[in-house]
């Protein structure tokens, strides 16, 4: 299974990232706490040398022990990290208190972008901070359209968040972003990631799947989820794809358990 990463549109969308750059005093770099590594896009750093303050979000779909990993490694770098599951509300609190800490010193509202790779709650977040459903604010690469600045309680956010390119690594990174969704399912193999995962997820988080689906034999795991689940074809064959829907769907809505795919810090390179 190859993943092909989107093309054409990266020239464009880092130009409006830079441009939209320039207008704010920092950055929220989203990142989704199940691929913390994974999800960062390295060239951000070379975008722009304003002062950032991460936010781990979907903390409430990864395992707790690594996302405490995750988040005293970069602290230990320097880095300002604020994990939050923006379904709950949870560490927005926290957030904000970081974020007036890290721009005191500019004595007046920090205005601020929300850049992250797609689907790790840039809307979300932005919805979370401001209090309300933010209208469009899932802009994608290449619309072009006015910016404005929303309020978010102590702070000013553009509205237009940038959206980054996912990182491009190995295939095992890119099947990372796949599993949870960040990049768009139809460039995908969906039965080819599904079984993948399911491989995965036995070796270092058995119990979900064991609880979800019953013990299952690898290889041939998909198939057997699909008789049993009744994903069939018309003549009685299992129909893998279904299967495939039902285990990435599964696993996004966090019903195989709190799972983290990046390792820990000391075992993924580059983060
Ligand atoms: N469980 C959980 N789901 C979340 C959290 N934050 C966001 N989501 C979900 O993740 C999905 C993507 O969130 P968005 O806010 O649309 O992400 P985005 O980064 O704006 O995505 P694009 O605009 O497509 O780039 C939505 O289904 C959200 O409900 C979280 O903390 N926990
Ligand atoms: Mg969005």
């Amino acid at each position: 299974m190859t993943i092909q990463w989107y093309p054409g549109h990266m020239t464009k969308a880092k130009r409006m990232i830079e441009d939209s750059l320039k207008l704010v005093d920092g950055v929220l770099e989203v990142v989704d706490a199940r691929v913390p590594c994974s999800s960062r896009n390295p060239e951000l750093l070379e975008l722009t040398a304003k002062p950032r303050v991460m936010v781990l979000t979907k903390t409430d779909l990864a395992d707790p022990k690594r996302t405490q990993e995750w988040v005293e490694y970069w602290q230990s770098r320097g880095e300002k990290v604020a994990p939050v599951n923006l379904l709950q509300g949870t560490g927005v609190g926290k957030l904000r208190g970081l974020v007036r800490r890290t721009f005191a010193s500019l004595r007046r509202e920090p205005r601020l972008m929300v850049v992250g790779i797609p689907n790790v709650g840039k809307s979300a977040l932005i919805n979370a901070l401001t209090r309300k459903r933010a209208a469009q604010v899932g802009a994608r690469p290449g619309v072009t359209r006015g910016k404005q600045w929303l309020s978010g309680e102590g702070m000013l956010l553009l509205d237009s968040p940038g959206v980054l390119w996912p990182k491009f690594g190995d295939q095992e990174t890119a099947r990372r972003l796949a599993a949870v969704g960040a990049i768009r399912d139809e460039v995908l193999d969906q039965a080819a990631l599904a079984s993948w995962l399911l491989s995965w997820l036995r070796e270092h988080y058995p119990q979900g799947v064991l609880d979800r689906f019953g013990a299952l034999e690898l290889p041939g795991a998909l198939e057997e989820i699909g008789r049993r689940r009744g994903c069939l074809l018309p003549g009685g064959e299992v129909d893998v794809h279904q299967a495939a829907a039902v285990v990435l769907k599964d696993f996004r809505i966090g019903k195989l358990g709190a799972v983290t795919l990046d390792l820990s810090p000391s075992e993924v390179q580059g983060c």
